[in-house]
């Protein structure tokens, strides 16, 4: 069976969860603590497994993957059960991997534990500093995400038409992290939409943060 290292309130986490979801994959999980203990995710035994200290990683019998872009690619890949999670388009694949990477590499980077942490420790910054940093660059990503999306089919349920994909998989764990930093998502008409589409399913709500064996 497929394993998840996972922590209940990584963002990068939960969007796997999701892709595992869609596809029905039946997976478990293996809870990795980012905080407790100075982070479990800097222990010996999980450097082994991911030099960079991060989750998500999925493991399929010997075979170890992270970094969530790679494993939903994989996901599509090794298991190309519907739904896919992916257009067979490949004008529209890349624009579907664009938009994930505005998540993966322009907004979730900015508001890293580690990066966090750096703010706090090495330039002083206080709680209410960091998390005016956090929401300053979430809503400019956002606010990207939204006039792309916007320039779309309006009509669409989903991200990028009427099933769920991997731009999906990216966006709903973002705006869980804009909520937690304070960032409003009201103003982001299709935004707003496509959430509220993708929280009726049980792939994304049994993926949420609050649902996790590791949810504190
Ligand atoms: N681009 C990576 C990002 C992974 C990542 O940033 N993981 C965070 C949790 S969302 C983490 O493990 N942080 C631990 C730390 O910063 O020490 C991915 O998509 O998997």
């Amino acid at each position: 069976m497929l394993k998840l290292l996972s922590y209940y309130r990584s963002s990068s986490s939960y969007r796997v969860r999701i892709g595992l979801n869609l596809k029905g994959l039946p997976y478990s999980v293996v809870p990795v603590h980012l905080l407790n203990d100075g982070g479990e995710q800097h222990r010996p035994q999980f450097i082994k497994v991911n030099p960079s200290a991060q989750v998500p990683v999925l493991q399929d019998g010997s075979f170890s993957l992270a970094q969530s872009m790679a494993i939903i690619l994989y996901l599509e890949d090794a298991f190309p059960k519907s739904p896919a999670l992916f257009s067979k388009d490949s004008k529209v694949r890349a624009q579907q991997i664009a938009l994930c990477e505005l998540v993966n590499s322009g907004i979730q980077p900015l508001h890293n534990l580690r990066v966090l942490n750096q703010l706090k420790e090495t330039f002083g910054a206080s709680e209410e500093q960091t998390k005016a940093w956090c929401a300053h660059w979430i809503s400019l990503g956002l606010a990207s995400v939204e006039k792309f999306l916007s320039e779309g089919s309006t009509s669409a349920t989903y991200a990028f038409g009427d099933e769920p994909s991997a731009v999906d998989c990216f966006l709903i764990p973002q705006l869980f992290a804009a909520a937690r930093f304070g960032v409003s998502t009201e103003s982001y008409p299709s935004i707003t939409r496509i959430a509220k589409a993708c929280e009726k399913l049980d792939a994304f709500s049994k993926a949420h943060p609050s649902r996790q064996v590791d949810t504190v």
